[in-house]
């Protein structure tokens, strides 16, 4: 199937979308400030392209998705519903959420870049203890502001107020994995949820951006 359309925001915002069976292109003859094109990554239905394009591109903002998860200690510590108030109280959209258990080669495949750390059995291992629960979430600038909301990797270190600064104390027990980076973001969100996430529109869009 392909398919073109156009998407015109007002009259400097104008964007050719091409869809075929698996990609979806945007031509960058529109004026939304700060869109990037490596945000439209690979997903199940063109169809999503464009809702993301849509209800993502008309807040002139620039939009990241970041993969957060509450680990098995967090899990078991009833402390879910201290992590979705962090990041749906500051404004920030949840696009996907799930729980599951985690195999050993799922573990393994996420904390890849780690493979070669003495901790890294331990950190699988932890990984796979109990059920995590996987959420997308979304917000100008969620990457690098979910990390801060999170804490630096050893919660002895990290600030009160963050979620590890006020939950946990161990490293190898620190409770939540959120992205580092923009790229690793859509990697991991690829790993986590190949069946896409939830498009809809925000109610709240014009209260929390300008
Ligand atoms: P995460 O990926 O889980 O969000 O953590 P992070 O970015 O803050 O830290 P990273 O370097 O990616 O490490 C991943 C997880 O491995 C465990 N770790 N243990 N024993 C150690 O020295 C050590 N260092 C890291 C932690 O559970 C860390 O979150
Ligand atoms: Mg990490």
């Amino acid at each position: 199937m392909c398919v073109l359309c156009c998407v015109v925001f007002d009259e400097k915002s104008v964007f050719v979308v091409y869809f075929d069976d698996f990609f979806c292109f945007i031509s960058e003859m529109g004026g939304v400030e700060g869109l990037k094109k490596e945000q439209f990554g690979r997903r199940r239905r063109p169809i999503d392209y464009l809702l993301h394009f849509v209800h993502t591109s008309n807040t002139h903002v620039n939009m990241e998705r970041t993969y957060i998860m509450i680990k098995p200690d967090g899990v078991q510590r009833g402390l879910i519903h201290k992590v979705i108030e962090r990041f749906e109280q500051r404004g920030f959209y949840l696009k996907a959420m799930k729980m599951q258990m985690v195999t050993k080669e799922h573990a393994e495949k996420h904390y890849a870049d780690l493979s070669s750390k003495p901790f890294f059995a331990g950190l699988v291992t932890y990984m796979c203890s109990g059920p995590v629960v996987c959420m997308v979430w979304e917000g100008k600038e969620v990457v690098k502001t979910g990390r801060k909301i999170i804490g630096a990797t050893n919660p002895l270190a990290s600030e009160p107020g963050s979620l590890r600064g006020d939950f946990c104390i161990e490293v190898g027990r620190n409770v939540i994995h959120g992205s580092d980076a923009v790229e690793s973001a859509q990697h991991e969100i690829g790993l986590w949820f190949p069946e896409g996430v939830c498009e809809y529109e925000h109610a709240l869009q014009k209260w929390i951006y300008e």
